[in-house]
């Protein structure tokens, strides 16, 4: 494939923006040469600026659910841009979508939209320490949770990515009030609060793990970090900017039948567009101004426009969007996996419904350190093949693929001879080294 225009694009971009990129892991450093600049995108697939054609794995990281420039999403988007784009007042939208976030989500008795999952989780965070007087937050190693400053403690995805366990410019004091436990270790979570007795506000967690790769949660791990939280009155958090409207319509709260005092979601309920929110128990949201003394606030917090672009979104997920994502998903992980056994390339499969990781690594990946010991550099030379292969996969080998509505059974095919192919060449010329 020829990269002349992307390669230019990004030469000149990396003189006015650190990395050439808006967002860290964009770059492509984790798995080597310069990113693809992307033009345009329509259904499942992308085209960057040499016209090359992707089939599309990333949708955004997450908010494509039902493909790109979807004419039900941009019709929303341009007739609600007609009569205005922000008001900075209260506006019907806004009320729309609380009622589409509150009613498959119960545990969301109250709901406050911001304009990222950053922002979403950091309100979280606050009113959890405002609710409970208390100052310490416990996350899991290999979770990624945004990037405000108390979560950028052992985070996962771009952090991870850049193997960086904490990130420069966190003052002291906010690290010290981060406590890290290991995905599906319940009893390092038990040791956590023996040992900072009364001093706990939350637990935050993404119910399924997907910024080490996907990390499915044990059997009863969701459940016991429930049952802690209740005895030492702390909130479980759930982080579900990811899960959220992606397992199922009501999230992985649905799916796992786990109740959090507090959700955090972002990505799909944007549709594309930046949006964010947070929300739960109604004693809880009641600490956030202008009702408590928890402040909160955002200029372009529900935007009728990006809001527009999420009803219409959410409005389009009916169970058969699912059945449909779930299955491709499940063919595509078949596929895969038998595709490495058929070359011996040592890979193992997570999903959850429609996202999946393939590590490179033949151990189970159930938390961060084991998904450490993936092969990155396998990986590196596989994302490459697959690329010039026309299939467009998350730049790190700790991201998930993402499926939308709009990808084909031929989109899996492609994908899956790609892969084969790229298989016997990762591991041939592993053999050779
Ligand atoms: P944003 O601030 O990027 O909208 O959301 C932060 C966030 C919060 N919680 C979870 C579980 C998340 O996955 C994210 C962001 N996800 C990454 C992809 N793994 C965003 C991609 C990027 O950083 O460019």
């Amino acid at each position: 494939m020829d990269h002349k225009k992307s390669q230019r694009i990004f030469k000149q971009s990396q003189k006015l923006m650190p990395g050439g990129v808006n967002s860290p892991v964009r770059s492509f450093a984790a798995v080597g040469g310069g990113p693809v600049v992307i033009a345009r995108g329509t259904g499942s697939h992308i085209w960057d600026v040499d016209g090359n054609e992707y089939v599309d794995y990333v949708g955004s990281w997450g908010p494509l659910i039902l493909g790109h420039a979807m004419p039900q999403v941009v019709r929303a988007v341009s007739e609600t841009a007609r009569n205005g784009l922000s008001y900075g007042a209260p506006t019907r939208q806004e009320l729309a979508m609380a009622e589409m976030i509150t009613s498959p989500m119960p545990s969301m008795e109250m709901v406050r939209m911001v304009s990222s999952g950053t922002e979403a989780v950091m309100s979280a965070i606050r009113a959890a320490r405002a609710y409970t007087g208390k100052d310490k937050i416990i996350k899991f190693e290999g979770c990624y949770h945004g990037h405000s400053d108390g979560m950028l403690v052992k985070a996962g995805s771009g952090v991870l990515t850049f193997g960086v366990a904490d990130s420069a410019g966190i003052p002291e004091g906010y690290a010290k009030n981060t406590l890290t436990a290991q995905y599906n270790d319940l009893n390092g979570v038990e040791a956590l609060f023996k040992a900072n007795k009364g001093q706990i506000a939350a637990i935050i967690v993404e119910p399924v793990a997907a910024n080490m790769g996907v990390v499915l949660p044990k059997a009863g791990f969701l459940d016991g970090l429930r049952r802690i939280a209740s005895r030492e009155r702390a909130l479980l958090i759930f982080d579900e900017v990811i899960t959220g409207f992606r397992l199922a319509y009501g999230g992985a709260q649905s799916v796992y039948k786990v109740t959090p005092d507090l959700t955090c979601l972002g990505k799909i309920i944007g549709g594309g567009m930046p949006v964010g929110a947070y929300g739960g128990r109604q004693d809880v949201m009641g600490v956030i101004s202008p009702v408590g003394p928890a402040y909160q606030a955002g200029t372009l917090s529900g935007n009728p426009v990006a809001i527009a672009a999420g009803i219409a979104t959410l409005k389009a997920l009916k169970p058969s969007i699912y059945k449909k994502i779930d299955s491709l998903a499940a063919e595509l992980e078949d596929g895969l996996s038998s595709a490495a056994k058929r070359v011996g390339t040592p890979v193992t499969i997570n999903r959850a419904g429609s996202i999946l990781t393939m590590f490179f690594t033949s151990r189970q990946v159930v938390d961060y350190p084991s998904a450490k010991k993936s092969d990155l550099k396998a990986f590196g030379r596989y994302f490459r093949d697959m690329l010039e292969a026309g299939i467009y996969l998350p730049p790190s080998q700790f991201e998930a693929m993402f499926v939308s509505a709009s990808h084909t059974q031929s989109d899996i095919k492609k994908t899956i001879d790609a892969a084969s192919a790229a298989f016997k060449r990762t591991f041939a010329s592993k053999m050779d080294s």
